[in-house]
């Protein structure tokens, strides 16, 4: 095949004449539209985390509200000293420190409850959150094209869902999402018990999450059954309306989150500002962005306010079609490894609990003791597919956010044992929940295998990219 056959090349289409058909992306609304639907938010988590992270560290702007602004960059350093990595990252407003983190703030929220995020941002380009695996309405869905866009003019845009199944989720950037979401514009969506802001555990360990485990036995002083019809929803004690809210939950010790993602840095460098692939301005030939007219590249390029759209505008040449990673990432930690190599990330990661909707404690690498309960949350943030690999028995309790075996789902699904040295695959934004119970000490790795985007190659191997090893630790008691 030839690119010089003409038969061969991809006539662009001219969308002049066709703005009606485009009105969110050329002018999204800067405000919140009066929804019919709209309810007044339950959510307890701010206050919660005013309360007991402190007003220095996190002062609610507005009650029962999350606030994420987009995009703040957020330029890190190679692990191995080489180059500048540009990150486009949230920033939470009632945070006072906070600049910017990679991967964002986890989200955490009671099921049942009203949940609002008022979205700010910076456009152009416009942005948009998009809870993945949740259910709400069109509007508050965040898919750019088809649904709210949000762009830099306005006070922003209050997103309302209310999430009904507890597990693991996460929330992106939908607009550009090869470029927005690669950059690290996400972050993770944990929908927890209704009680799960009460009590004294409120803000650390244990916690409980949804989960069938009927079948295993080792977990039965930790495990609430439930109704096999009804559900989280339902009576376990007949009593309608007074449902038991650890119904099919699991108490767990520890938390392990484990976001696998990987980088272009060419992406990095050929396409730093968010502004990339936006029409209007211009492109020197360096590849960088310039809002003024660009008389250094031959010809002279001048750069154009895209007051006609489909006529005015200017793109770069593209490469988003072609992923070549060469960094990696278990949930912010650099993966010291290059194409080709096996390494292990350090022990000790914690998450800081302004990151973690005030709840102290969660780990990356796996610090635990015997017979405790640990709950691992993976999500595949990468472009690659991906294989996960225990070094011990789990027990998979939850796929896509959903717990498995647990009603309205029950009859199609189960919780299932991965036995150790099986590796798990998954593909782009999957996730699953994995609770390990060792009655006796390990002290060994879970491996991350990254492979290539690309599929398999003339051979039929699908390239190896990089192992990531996660320590998992678990230790007697200490005396
Ligand atoms: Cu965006």
């Amino acid at each position: 095949m030839s690119f010089s056959n003409p038969a061969h090349r991809i006539v662009r289409k001219r969308i002049a004449g066709m703005q009606g058909a485009w009105t969110k992306m050329w002018d999204p609304p800067g405000e919140t539209p009066a929804l019919p639907e709209r309810l007044a938010p339950t959510n307890p988590v701010p206050a919660f985390m005013e309360q007991t992270l402190g007003q220095d560290v996190f002062r609610v702007d507005t009650p029962n509200v999350v606030q994420r602004r987009l995009l703040h960059g957020l330029t890190l350093r190679t692990w191995d000293d080489a180059k500048d990595l540009e990150f486009m990252t949230f920033r939470d407003s009632d945070d006072r420190e906070g600049d910017g983190h990679f991967p964002g703030a986890t989200i955490r929220v009671p099921r049942g409850a009203i949940f609002h995020c008022l979205a700010q941002a910076s456009g152009p380009p416009p942005h948009t959150i998009h809870w993945h695996g949740q259910e709400p309405t069109p509007m508050n869905d965040g898919v750019g094209h088809c649904s709210m866009e949000i762009d830099g003019g306005g006070n922003g845009y209050t997103y309302q869902l209310q999430p009904n199944f507890i597990g693991t989720y996460f929330y992106h950037c939908h607009r550009n999402t090869v470029q927005h979401f690669e950059f690290g514009l996400y972050g993770m969506f944990l929908v927890e018990p209704p009680d799960a802001f009460e009590g004294p555990n409120a803000g650390g360990y244990p916690r409980r999450t949804a989960a069938n485990l009927e079948n295993f036995s080792k977990f039965d002083d930790k495990y609430v059954d439930g109704d096999a019809t009804w559900g989280v929803a339902g009576p376990l004690d007949g009593a309608l309306g007074d449902p038991d809210p650890h119904a099919f939950t699991v108490e767990y010790d520890v938390e392990a989150l484990w976001v696998l993602d990987d980088r272009d840095s060419v992406w990095s460098d050929l396409a730093s500002d968010a502004k990339a692939f936006y029409p209007g301005g211009a492109f020197t030939e360096d590849g960088h962005f310039s809002d003024e007219a660009v008389l250094d590249t031959n010809p002279p390029v001048a750069a154009l306010p895209v007051n006609r759209p489909g006529v005015d505008d200017q793109f770069p040449k593209g490469f988003f079609h072609d992923f070549n990673a060469d960094y990696w990432f278990v949930s912010g930690v650099p993966v010291p490894a290059h194409k080709g190599g096996t390494a292990s990330i350090p022990s000790g990661n914690v998450v800081p609990a302004v990151l973690n909707s005030g709840v102290a404690g969660m780990q990356v690498d796996v610090n635990a003791e015997v017979d405790q309960v640990v709950l691992i949350r993976v999500l595949n943030a990468a472009y690659n597919r991906i294989e996960v690999t225990f070094p011990v028995d789990v027990v998979i309790i939850a796929f896509d956010g959903r717990a498995l075996g647990v009603p309205p789902f029950a009859r199609y699904n189960h919780a299932f044992e991965l036995k150790a040295g099986t590796p798990y695959h998954m593909s782009t934004a999957r996730r699953f929940d994995a609770l390990i119970r060792s009655s006796s000490p390990i002290n060994s790795f879970a491996e991350v295998k990254f492979f290539s985007a690309k599929g398999p190659n003339i051979q039929g191997v699908e390239p190896l990219l990089v192992t990531a090893r996660i320590p998992i630790v678990i230790n007697e008691p200490a005396l």
